[in-house]
């Protein structure tokens, strides 16, 4: 336990709202962690499945109504309106905790607290923070475990007088109607309820590392964002870091996975993965800017996830994970999801605990595991996992990648003028909405940094942090890129192969870092000449390859003013909140387009 008196306090107050029968302090060792799973398995909050093909690996099934992140529910309570944005949801602070108060009274009643201290980061470096998560879910325990370093190493890293993130979570009855996640940035607290799914209830990934800690980081100086990290290793042993920004659906673990094609792995070269989601980025000691995970796991999407799409991903799953909402194969108790292979079980349990025929339900249009299924596996399975990974002072960043999914815009890569142009192409970043999901096709979704749900503060506020990182960084800076995997030829084809192949186009972004290669400048940039971009052994023409680099100032220029997603509608909500230096960026890509 602790003696800190800030965590003994909070404690104190956080039991007399919730009632809780029992409090267990989670110390993060082997045994009490044996004991959590044997009791879930009991209640059948958690399914043993085969300890022989899968060791260590356990499933477990939501509520139906409890799939997913809810944005509509998730708060930012700053106490002005105006310091949370236009685009987040948000009640007055004392308002929300008095709201909240009344639903968590006696939430716990009869049931045990369990109180998961953690760490976000490694164990002892300047850039890690540490949590303390009170729940009454042990699938929340056995995640955290999974996704953070928990238990008596975080309470030692916190010490007697550490400032510690509250966080207070009840699964209570999981009623979607009084369910809320909320955030009070001030008061580094978080409060969620009446959900017992992942991305809601996990408060150390989405609500503190980058709702909470992206305030904390313009308060202090740094940055929380949505963003991979992978390392790139040239035939001479030499690695450089890019960290990468892309909203969902877009490929962010694939990327931050890869497997280089034959040619080039021939040659030597080799992705390493230093996370796949977050990224905690601070100024170092040189000058640079240098990118730490803050997981210690990857809570993935399964479905689509094969062998072919992403073979480490699917290693990483292999033991102690833990599986959501994936279909069981109930002939030898292990997973299933569309994706994984052609072969549904026919002895099926799909997602929502039906036994099924698998092949028939999946003939019939059925879905065996949910869409947004997941799995949580510890980092250190990943088969490319980075020998920096543990590294306390994290890994220094050569480039920042953006991207989207645009089937006509965006070339397949451009390179920003300079940091600011480069917060602009960021701050502009949209993606289409593809047909797997509800609602129209190709409608484009503004995504400033990916972090549309993730901002912890008013997005004009946020870009105008990045401005400033920009300024202290000076030369020093990283150089910031744009990508598009998703741009379609007139037939709607994708034109460009994607996967381990967007390894050629990362070579060009390193390469323009050590300025080995010219680029052409355009009204968005610089794009590559096309004969720059190295494309041995693949099935693209040069004359592909140009259209895929061609930038039409017409569409551009709808993307600028279309009076629902265009930029400049996007930045009027913003009002005079919005950089004065996005206003100057926006104005010089308008009048480029325009020349
Ligand atoms: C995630 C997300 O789960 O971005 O990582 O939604
Ligand atoms: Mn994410």
């Amino acid at each position: 336990m602790t003696k800190n008196q800030k965590v003994l306090t909070w404690l104190e107050e956080m039991k007399a709202l919730v009632k809780p029968e029992n409090v267990v302090w989670i110390t993060g060792e082997q045994a009490q962690l044996d004991e959590l799973t044997k009791e879930a398995v009991k209640t059948g909050e958690m399914i043993e499945l085969n300890q022989e093909k899968l060791p260590g690996c356990y499933y477990h099934r939501t509520a139906e109504n409890d799939v997913a992140r809810v944005e509509d529910r998730t708060f930012i309570c700053t106490p002005t309106r105006e310091e949370a944005g236009p685009i987040n949801n948000w009640i007055e602070p004392s308002e929300a905790y008095a709201m909240l108060s009344k639903l968590y009274d006696g939430s716990m009643k009869g049931r045990t607290m369990y109180v998961v201290p953690y760490i976000m980061g490694v164990y002892g470096s300047p850039f890690s923070k540490v949590g303390i998560e009170l729940t009454d879910s042990i699938y929340v325990v056995l995640n955290m475990n999974i996704m953070t370093r928990m238990g008596n190493i975080a309470l030692d890293m916190l010490g007697d007088d550490g400032d510690f993130v509250k966080c207070l979570h009840s699964k209570k009855d999981v009623n979607p109607d009084e369910r809320y996640i909320v955030h009070f940035p001030q008061d580094n607290t978080i409060w969620s309820i009446n959900s017992a799914y992942g991305g809601n209830v996990l408060l150390g990934k989405k609500c503190f590392a980058l709702r909470i800690a992206s305030a904390m980081g313009k308060r202090e100086g740094w940055m929380a964002e949505h963003m991979l990290i992978l390392g790139v290793e040239n035939p001479k042993g030499e690695v450089k870091y890019i960290c990468a920004a892309f909203p969902s659906a877009c490929g962010k673990t694939n990327l931050a996975m890869l497997i280089p094609p034959e040619y080039l792995k021939n040659k030597g070269y080799k992705v390493w993965t230093v996370g796949d989601d977050i990224s905690w980025l601070r100024i170092g000691e040189d000058g640079r800017l240098w990118a730490m995970n803050p997981e210690a796991g990857f809570f993935g999407v399964a479905p689509g996830t094969s062998e072919k799409t992403n073979f480490n991903a699917l290693e990483s799953t292999k033991k102690n994970t833990i599986f959501t909402n994936v279909a069981i194969n109930n002939d030898d108790m292990t997973v299933w999801w569309e994706g994984l292979d052609k072969n549904p079980p026919e002895n099926a349990t799909e997602w929502k605990g039906s036994k099924v025929n698998g092949k028939e339900y999946t003939a019939e249009g059925g879905k065996l595991a949910h869409p947004n299924s997941r799995f949580t596996a510890p980092a250190k399975n990943c088969p490319c996992i980075s020998s920096e990974f543990e590294n306390p002072k994290g890994v220094p960043i050569s480039a920042i990648v953006f991207g989207g999914r645009r089937a006509k815009c965006a070339p397949l890569v451009y390179q920003s003028r300079d940091w600011q142009h480069g917060t602009f192409v960021g701050a502009t970043m949209a993606s289409e909405t593809t047909a797997a999901a509800a609602g129209a096709v190709g409608v484009v979704r503004r995504d400033p940094m990916a972090m549309k749900p993730f901002v912890g503060y008013n997005m004009a506020d946020y870009w105008g942090h990045w401005l400033e990182m920009g300024k202290k960084l000076g030369d020093k800076a990283p150089k910031i890129f744009h990508v598009n995997w998703f741009r379609k030829d007139e037939n709607d084809n994708f034109m460009w192969p994607g996967f381990g192949d967007n390894m050629r186009v990362l070579l060009w972004i390193l390469d323009r870092c050590e300025n080995k290669v010219g680029a052409k400048e355009t009204a968005i940039g610089y794009v590559p000449n096309p004969s720059d971009i190295d494309i041995e052994g693949l099935d693209i023409d040069a004359k592909t390859m140009e259209e895929l680099l061609t930038i039409d100032n017409k569409t551009w220029l709808e993307d600028v003013e279309d009076p629902n997603t265009g930029i400049k509608a996007y930045f009027a909500q913003f009002g005079d909140r919005l950089p004065k230096e996005m206003a100057e960026e926006l104005a010089k890509l308008e009048a480029n387009l325009k020349k």
